[in-house]
This record gives structure tokens, C-alpha cells and sequence, in this order.
């Protein structure tokens, strides 16, 4: 039976194989780079940010699964043979984006931030609080995940807008597209939400210049940033400059261009950012390694992959 490969950098590979073990007993399961045995039996890989050139060692491939919804990683692989490339997309997943922009949206809203301060020092004292249908959020990015959320924030009453590069209708949330949309998005937008994918297009696109198009003084009286995105759309230099000179009034931040986020860094004491470790949606191996065993097993029957992406369009 033609084997399947498991090719990744900066996750355990252990719990993966394990998975991929149990919901395929039948399979040849190999693991870059020590138990890759003959490249010409390999026709499944399953990677996350393989190391360019990785993929084009195997003469017979047939498919390259992501781990995860983002596959800028593999995309960016200059020598990236022409296979078809599936990505994930999986209900859990894309409800703990969900989870993750809305929690964080009303951490901004609900100013948890400042009542966490207070705690601190004993203090009892209440502020405005401005009802979520006068509050706008703007959400870059309205595709698997981006409307996900839209629809979440949309129900619990907040104004929410999208911004896309084709136009995409959806109920509740108002639509922006193109480089023609993005100036009359930033600037109806309190709370941005970046849910982009990393392309050319879109490296450092959170920058210190459209920063300062946001909304600051609407009803939360400044601007806030969440990016659950890519850590290399964001410039960390320009989010601190935008926090200090108040375009931005508070961020949270999951990823970043250098992760680890280094220790070094004066992101991690700046007392209106939050961080957290690059797992608003993490990739869970029982769910991921379920939805690549049936998408091989439909393809071995002639059924077809899905959600294969288009690589004309950078991602
Ligand atoms: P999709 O491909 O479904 O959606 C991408 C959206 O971005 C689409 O709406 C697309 O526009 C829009 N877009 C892309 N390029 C541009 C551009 N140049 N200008 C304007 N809009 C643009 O991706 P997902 O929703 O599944 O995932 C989004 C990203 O989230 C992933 O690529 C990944 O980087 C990140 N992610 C992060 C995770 C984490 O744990 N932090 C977990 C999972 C994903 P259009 O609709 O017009 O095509
Ligand atoms: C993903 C991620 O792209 O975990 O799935 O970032």
C-alpha cells in the first residue's frame, strides 16, 4: 500500500504518527527525516512548515495534506511539485477561531484588560460600557474563518464588517473588498480582527500607516487589534509605535514573525497588549489525522479530494 509520510518542524511528530497509526492501520506510515525508507513508495505527505525542497524528493507523490488551515508554508516551497494540496478544514477548528475572536473581542469591549489592573490593586470602580450595536469590528480576511466569527460577533449584536478581495455576501455583515474597499473599512473599524492568510499581498500589511486609518473615536473611545492571522502580516515595531501614540488603544496578538515570541521582546510587558502562544485555533491530531485518512480514502476510490487549494491565487 503506498506509504504515507509525516513531514513537520516545530511540532511533536510523536501524537501525529500515534493517530495517523491507529486511524490507518493498514498504512505505511513514515517519518521525515529518519524513517523515510524508499522516496519512490511515498505518495501521501502530510506536513506542517516542511522544509523547502522536502517535498520534491519523492518521485511519486500524489498529495500533500496541511496539518493546519494555513499552507503559506508549503506554498512558499519554490520546488513544491504539482500535486494537488489539501487543506484543513474542520468544524472544531474553525469554532475555536471562533471562540478565540470572540473572547477576545469582548475583552476589548467588556475593557477586561483595565478591571484586571484594578483587581490588582483593590480597586472598585465601574466605567462606561457602550452596547455592543454601537461598536464596530471589522474582520480582514472573510473566508472559512473570518465569516465564522463575523456571523458569531453579527448575532451578539455587534456591527461587524468583513474585507475581502472578492466581494462576499453575507448576512448581517457588511462587505468591503480590494485595495478600493480597505480606506472606508479602516475607518468605520474600532476593533480589527486579521484573519488573513500570509501572501505576498499581505506581508506586513498591519502596519504603523493603516493602524492609523482605524476608527478611534467611536464608542470605545480608541481602536483595538486582534491577529489570529499570520505573524508575518504584522510589524511588531509598528504595533508598539501605534500603542504608544495611542492609533491603537489595546491589541492582542497569537501570532508573530519570529515564534517563539522571543523574551526579549517589550511586547510581552507592554501592559495593553495580550499574547498568546499561536493557538487560537491549534491543529488537534484525533480531528486533523480523521479528515486526511477519509480524504485519502475517497481519492483511492476515485471520489475526488477536497478543499484542494488554488495555487494560482498565492495560498
Ligand atoms: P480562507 O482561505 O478560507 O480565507 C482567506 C480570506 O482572506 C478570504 O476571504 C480571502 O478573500 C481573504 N484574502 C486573502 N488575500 C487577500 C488580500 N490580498 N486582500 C484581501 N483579502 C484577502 O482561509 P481561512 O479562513 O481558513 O484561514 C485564514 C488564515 O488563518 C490561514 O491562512 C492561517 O494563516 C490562519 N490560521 C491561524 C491559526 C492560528 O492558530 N493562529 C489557525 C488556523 C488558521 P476572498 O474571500 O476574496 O478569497
Ligand atoms: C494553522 C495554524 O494554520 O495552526 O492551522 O496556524
Amino acid at each position: 500500500m503506498s506509504a504515507l509520510l509525516l513531514v513537520m518542524t516545530g511540532w511533536d511528530p510523536a501524537p501525529w504518527e500515534r493517530r495517523f497509526r491507529a486511524a490507518a492501520p493498514g498504512r505505511d506510515i513514515r517519518l521525515w527525516p529518519d524513517r523515510i525508507g524508499d522516496p519512490a513508495g511515498i505518495s501521501y505527505i502530510a506536513a506542517w512548515r516542511p522544509p523547502p525542497g522536502v517535498p520534491a524528493k519523492f518521485p511519486r507523490l500524489k498529495a500533500i495534506f496541511s496539518l493546519g488551515a494555513g499552507v503559506d508554508a508549503l506554498v512558499t516551497d519554490a520546488g513544491l511539485p504539482d500535486v494537488p494540496i489539501v487543506r484543513v478544514i474542520d468544524p472544531n477548528l474553525t469554532m475555536r477561531m471562533t471562540e478565540y475572536v470572540t473572547l477576545h473581542v469582548l475583552l476589548h469591549h467588556r475593557r477586561q484588560r483595565l478591571y484586571d489592573a484594578q483587581q490588582r490593586e483593590r480597586v472598585w470602580r465601574e466605567h462606561d460600557q457602550p452596547p455592543a450595536s454601537e461598536v464596530n469590528v471589522g474582520i480582514m480576511g472573510l473566508g472559512v474563518l473570518g465569516s465564522d466569527a463575523a456571523a458569531v460577533l453579527a448575532r451578539i449584536g455587534f456591527r461587524v464588517a468583513g474585507w475581502s478581495r472578492r466581494p462576499r455576501l453575507l448576512p448581517g455583515v457588511e462587505n468591503f473588498h480590494g485595495a478600493e474597499g480597505l480606506d472606508a473599512f479602516l475607518a468605520r473599524t474600532e476593533i480589527l480582527v486579521c484573519l488573513l492568510p500570509h501572501t505576498p499581498a499581505t506581508e506586513g500589511i498591519l502596519n504603523l500607516a493603516l493602524l492609523r486609518r482605524l476608527k478611534r473615536n467611536g464608542a470605545l473611545g480608541g481602536a483595538y487589534l486582534i491577529n489570529a492571522g499570520r505573524g508575518m502580516l504584522q510589524v511588531d515595531a509598528d504595533i508598539l509605535a501605534a500603542l504608544d501614540e495611542g492609533a491603537l488603544a489595546g491589541a492582542t496578538l497569537d501570532v508573530f514573525p519570529t515564534e517563539p515570541l522571543p523574551p526579549s521582546s517589550p511586547l510581552w510587558s507592554h501592559p495593553k497588549v495580550t499574547i498568546t502562544p499561536h493557538n487560537s485555533a491549534a491543529s488537534v491530531p484525533e480531528e486533523v489525522v480523521a479528515y486526511i485518512v477519509h480524504q485519502i480514502e475517497r481519492f483511492e476510490a476515485g471520489k475526488g479530494l477536497q478543499n484542494v487549494i488554488d495555487r494560482a491565487s498565492g495560498y
